[in-house]
Protein backbone atom coordinates (compact mmCIF):
# COMPACT_ATOMS: atom_id res chain seq x y z
CA UNK A 1 0.00 0.00 0.00
CA UNK A 2 1.80 2.90 -0.98
CA UNK A 3 1.02 5.26 2.17
CA UNK A 4 3.34 3.16 4.49
CA UNK A 5 5.01 0.95 1.81
CA UNK A 6 8.65 3.40 0.72
CA UNK A 7 11.42 1.98 -1.09
CA UNK A 8 13.20 5.44 0.64
CA UNK A 9 14.00 7.56 2.93
CA UNK A 10 15.60 11.03 4.04
CA UNK A 11 17.59 12.04 7.25
CA UNK A 12 19.30 14.57 8.44
CA UNK A 13 22.10 14.09 11.21
CA UNK A 14 21.55 16.29 14.50
CA UNK A 15 23.69 19.63 14.36
CA UNK A 16 25.21 20.76 17.98
CA UNK A 17 23.00 23.60 17.24
CA UNK A 18 20.45 21.26 18.57
CA UNK A 19 20.56 22.66 21.60
CA UNK A 20 18.79 25.71 20.63
CA UNK A 21 15.98 24.26 19.03
CA UNK A 22 12.37 25.44 19.25
CA UNK A 23 10.18 24.18 21.95
CA UNK A 24 7.01 24.99 23.62
CA UNK A 25 8.29 24.82 26.96
CA UNK A 26 11.60 23.88 28.24
CA UNK A 27 12.24 20.51 30.24
CA UNK A 28 16.00 20.51 29.44
CA UNK A 29 19.06 20.61 27.22
CA UNK A 30 18.91 18.03 24.51
CA UNK A 31 22.04 15.94 25.23
CA UNK A 32 23.28 15.84 21.52
CA UNK A 33 25.67 12.82 21.80
CA UNK A 34 22.16 10.39 23.28
CA UNK A 35 20.17 12.87 20.46
CA UNK A 36 22.70 10.92 18.00
CA UNK A 37 22.54 7.37 19.81
CA UNK A 38 18.72 7.09 19.19
CA UNK A 39 19.20 8.90 15.31
CA UNK A 40 21.59 5.92 14.65
CA UNK A 41 18.57 3.50 16.12
CA UNK A 42 16.13 4.99 14.17
CA UNK A 43 18.12 5.30 11.38
CA UNK A 44 19.05 0.91 11.41
CA UNK A 45 15.17 0.66 12.16
CA UNK A 46 14.49 2.05 8.66
CA UNK A 47 17.08 0.39 7.18
CA UNK A 48 15.91 -3.08 8.81
CA UNK A 49 12.94 -3.29 6.21
CA UNK A 50 15.03 -3.00 3.11
CA UNK A 51 15.10 0.53 2.42
CA UNK A 52 17.79 2.46 1.29
CA UNK A 53 18.14 6.23 3.80
CA UNK A 54 19.79 8.87 2.48
CA UNK A 55 21.78 10.46 5.48
CA UNK A 56 22.29 13.81 5.00
CA UNK A 57 24.81 15.66 7.06
CA UNK A 58 24.33 18.15 9.97
CA UNK A 59 23.49 21.48 9.49
CA UNK A 60 25.16 23.80 11.97
CA UNK A 61 22.70 26.96 10.56
CA UNK A 62 19.76 25.70 11.27
CA UNK A 63 19.24 23.53 14.92
CA UNK A 64 15.79 22.19 14.39
CA UNK A 65 17.20 21.02 10.65
CA UNK A 66 16.79 16.99 12.67
CA UNK A 67 13.11 17.62 11.82
CA UNK A 68 13.34 16.59 7.81
CA UNK A 69 9.93 16.41 7.83
CA UNK A 70 8.79 19.61 8.13
CA UNK A 71 10.27 20.56 4.85
CA UNK A 72 8.40 18.73 2.46
CA UNK A 73 5.58 16.30 1.45
CA UNK A 74 6.45 13.08 -0.99
CA UNK A 75 3.92 11.41 -2.70
CA UNK A 76 4.50 8.84 -5.32
CA UNK A 77 4.38 11.29 -8.57
CA UNK A 78 6.34 13.72 -6.94
CA UNK A 79 7.23 16.12 -4.13
CA UNK A 80 6.54 19.70 -2.83
CA UNK A 81 8.65 21.24 -0.64
CA UNK A 82 7.27 23.23 2.22
CA UNK A 83 7.43 26.67 3.66
CA UNK A 84 7.81 25.68 7.45
CA UNK A 85 5.89 29.05 9.31
CA UNK A 86 8.26 28.81 12.17
CA UNK A 87 10.71 31.91 10.41
CA UNK A 88 13.90 29.95 11.91
CA UNK A 89 12.94 26.70 9.79
CA UNK A 90 12.22 28.52 6.48
CA UNK A 91 15.62 28.26 4.94
CA UNK A 92 15.81 24.22 5.88
CA UNK A 93 13.29 23.59 3.07
CA UNK A 94 15.70 25.21 0.33
CA UNK A 95 18.52 23.23 1.97
CA UNK A 96 16.18 19.88 1.09
CA UNK A 97 14.74 20.46 -2.55
CA UNK A 98 17.89 19.95 -4.69
CA UNK A 99 18.03 16.36 -2.89
CA UNK A 100 14.42 15.91 -3.42
CA UNK A 101 15.39 17.19 -7.23
CA UNK A 102 17.88 14.67 -7.13
CA UNK A 103 15.47 11.55 -6.30
CA UNK A 104 12.36 12.59 -8.08
CA UNK A 105 13.61 14.14 -11.09
CA UNK A 106 11.51 17.42 -10.35
CA UNK A 107 9.60 18.89 -7.50
CA UNK A 108 6.89 21.33 -6.71
CA UNK A 109 7.33 24.16 -4.27
CA UNK A 110 4.93 26.34 -2.13
CA UNK A 111 5.95 29.84 -3.18
CA UNK A 112 3.25 32.22 -2.03
CA UNK A 113 4.78 35.02 0.57
CA UNK A 114 1.60 34.53 2.62
CA UNK A 115 1.75 30.60 2.60
CA UNK A 116 3.25 28.84 5.25
CA UNK A 117 2.78 24.58 5.58
CA UNK A 118 5.08 22.26 7.52
CA UNK A 119 5.11 18.25 6.46
CA UNK A 120 4.45 17.99 10.43
CA UNK A 121 0.65 18.71 9.68
CA UNK A 122 0.34 16.33 6.75
CA UNK A 123 -1.26 13.16 7.37
CA UNK A 124 -1.40 10.79 4.13
CA UNK A 125 -3.65 8.04 4.36
CA UNK A 126 -4.46 5.48 1.24
CA UNK A 127 -7.43 7.69 0.16
CA UNK A 128 -6.50 11.48 1.20
CA UNK A 129 -4.52 14.25 2.40
CA UNK A 130 -5.20 15.48 6.06
CA UNK A 131 -3.78 19.03 6.42
CA UNK A 132 -4.21 20.53 9.65
CA UNK A 133 -4.11 24.23 10.00
CA UNK A 134 -2.10 25.03 12.92
CA UNK A 135 0.25 27.91 14.22
CA UNK A 136 2.66 27.15 11.44
CA UNK A 137 0.06 25.73 8.62
CA UNK A 138 -2.37 28.33 7.79
CA UNK A 139 -5.24 28.73 5.14
CA UNK A 140 -3.20 29.87 2.41
CA UNK A 141 -0.51 27.12 2.45
CA UNK A 142 -3.60 24.80 2.39
CA UNK A 143 -5.02 26.36 -0.74
CA UNK A 144 -1.68 26.42 -2.65
CA UNK A 145 -0.76 22.71 -1.28
CA UNK A 146 -4.62 21.32 -2.50
CA UNK A 147 -4.14 22.92 -5.89
CA UNK A 148 -0.57 21.63 -6.43
CA UNK A 149 -1.49 18.08 -5.59
CA UNK A 150 -4.50 18.21 -7.81
CA UNK A 151 -2.72 17.56 -10.85
CA UNK A 152 -1.54 14.66 -9.44
CA UNK A 153 -5.00 13.28 -8.47
CA UNK A 154 -4.82 13.70 -5.11
CA UNK A 155 -7.67 15.10 -2.80
CA UNK A 156 -6.81 17.26 0.14
CA UNK A 157 -8.97 17.46 3.12
CA UNK A 158 -8.47 20.55 5.57
CA UNK A 159 -9.07 19.84 9.23
CA UNK A 160 -7.58 21.34 12.65
CA UNK A 161 -4.56 20.88 14.86
CA UNK A 162 -5.59 21.31 18.17
CA UNK A 163 -4.73 24.23 20.20
CA UNK A 164 -1.53 24.48 22.17
CA UNK A 165 -0.27 21.03 20.02
CA UNK A 166 2.35 22.09 17.57
CA UNK A 167 1.72 19.94 14.85
CA UNK A 168 -1.57 17.98 13.36
CA UNK A 169 0.52 14.63 13.60
CA UNK A 170 2.09 15.24 17.06
CA UNK A 171 -1.32 13.79 18.11
CA UNK A 172 -2.04 10.93 15.70
CA UNK A 173 -0.32 8.50 13.03
CA UNK A 174 -1.52 5.69 10.40
CA UNK A 175 -0.94 2.09 11.09
CA UNK A 176 -2.18 0.86 8.30
CA UNK A 177 -4.54 1.51 4.60
CA UNK A 178 -7.36 1.93 7.35
CA UNK A 179 -6.25 2.97 10.79
CA UNK A 180 -5.07 5.96 12.62
CA UNK A 181 -3.72 5.84 16.00
CA UNK A 182 -4.74 9.10 17.91
CA UNK A 183 -4.93 10.66 20.88
CA UNK A 184 -8.52 10.99 22.61
CA UNK A 185 -8.50 14.84 22.46
CA UNK A 186 -8.06 14.68 18.39
CA UNK A 187 -10.22 11.51 17.58
CA UNK A 188 -12.97 13.95 19.50
CA UNK A 189 -13.03 16.34 16.62
CA UNK A 190 -14.21 14.04 14.42
CA UNK A 191 -11.60 14.27 11.48
CA UNK A 192 -10.98 10.34 11.23
CA UNK A 193 -14.56 9.55 10.80
CA UNK A 194 -14.87 6.75 8.35
CA UNK A 195 -11.30 5.51 9.32
CA UNK A 196 -10.59 2.49 12.47
CA UNK A 197 -9.17 4.43 15.16
CA UNK A 198 -6.95 2.98 18.03
CA UNK A 199 -6.27 5.53 20.96
CA UNK A 200 -2.95 6.08 22.45
CA UNK A 201 -3.42 4.79 26.56
CA UNK A 202 -4.57 7.52 28.72
CA UNK A 203 -1.32 9.23 29.90
CA UNK A 204 0.77 8.04 26.89
CA UNK A 205 -0.48 11.20 24.91
CA UNK A 206 3.34 11.47 24.22
CA UNK A 207 3.62 8.69 21.88
CA UNK A 208 0.71 9.47 19.41
CA UNK A 209 3.29 10.49 16.99
CA UNK A 210 4.69 6.93 15.39
CA UNK A 211 5.23 6.05 11.86
CA UNK A 212 3.76 2.68 10.09
CA UNK A 213 7.58 2.26 7.63
CA UNK A 214 6.84 -1.44 5.93
CA UNK A 215 6.37 -3.55 7.75
CA UNK A 216 6.80 -2.04 11.14
CA UNK A 217 5.45 0.87 13.36
CA UNK A 218 8.05 2.63 14.44
CA UNK A 219 7.11 4.15 18.13
CA UNK A 220 9.22 6.19 21.10
CA UNK A 221 10.32 4.65 23.98
CA UNK A 222 8.82 4.52 26.96
CA UNK A 223 4.98 4.08 26.49
CA UNK A 224 4.62 0.47 27.53
CA UNK A 225 0.85 0.59 27.63
CA UNK A 226 0.37 1.64 23.80
CA UNK A 227 3.33 -0.60 22.76
CA UNK A 228 1.23 -3.71 23.95
CA UNK A 229 -2.08 -2.33 22.73
CA UNK A 230 -0.17 -2.20 19.24
CA UNK A 231 1.48 -5.19 19.56
CA UNK A 232 -2.09 -7.27 20.68
CA UNK A 233 -3.69 -5.67 16.88
CA UNK A 234 -1.00 -7.35 15.01
CA UNK A 235 1.92 -4.96 14.19
CA UNK A 236 5.64 -5.35 14.54
CA UNK A 237 6.46 -2.45 17.17
CA UNK A 238 9.77 -1.17 16.94
CA UNK A 239 10.94 1.56 19.95
CA UNK A 240 13.48 4.04 19.39
CA UNK A 241 14.34 6.24 22.11
CA UNK A 242 13.25 9.88 22.07
CA UNK A 243 13.75 11.25 25.43
CA UNK A 244 16.06 14.21 23.29
CA UNK A 245 13.75 15.02 20.38
CA UNK A 246 10.88 14.84 23.00
CA UNK A 247 12.50 17.73 24.73
CA UNK A 248 12.21 19.98 21.39
CA UNK A 249 8.49 18.66 20.46
CA UNK A 250 10.02 15.92 18.31
CA UNK A 251 9.15 12.25 17.17
CA UNK A 252 9.43 9.45 15.08
CA UNK A 253 7.92 11.16 12.07
CA UNK A 254 9.56 14.61 12.15
CA UNK A 255 12.80 12.72 11.82
CA UNK A 256 12.50 11.53 8.42
CA UNK A 257 10.99 11.68 4.91
CA UNK A 258 9.17 8.73 3.53
CA UNK A 259 8.80 7.62 0.42
CA UNK A 260 9.35 5.40 -3.45
CA UNK A 261 10.37 7.90 -5.76
CA UNK A 262 8.77 7.05 -9.49
CA UNK A 263 10.62 4.73 -11.82
C1 LIG B 1 9.87 22.73 15.95
O1 LIG B 1 9.31 23.33 16.88
O2 LIG B 1 9.69 23.05 14.77
C2 LIG B 1 10.81 21.60 16.27
N1 LIG B 1 11.43 21.86 17.52
C3 LIG B 1 10.07 20.28 16.31
C4 LIG B 1 9.53 19.87 14.97
C5 LIG B 1 8.82 18.57 15.01
N2 LIG B 1 8.41 18.19 13.71
C6 LIG B 1 7.34 17.47 13.44
O3 LIG B 1 6.52 17.21 14.31
N3 LIG B 1 7.13 17.13 12.17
Amino acid sequence: MRSFTFSHAITRRPSASIIAGLRAVDTGTPDLALMQAHHADYVAALRSTGAEVVELGALETFPDSVFVEDTALCLPEGAVVMRPGAPTRLGEAAEMAPHLQRLYGSVKQIAGAEAFIEGGDILTTETEILVGRSARTNAAGVAELTALVADWGHRVREVFTPPGVLHFKTDCSLLDGETILSTKRLDASGCFAGYKVIHVAEGEEACANTIRFNNLVIMPAGFPRTRDVLDAAGYSVCEIGNSECAKLDGGMSCLSLRFTPKA
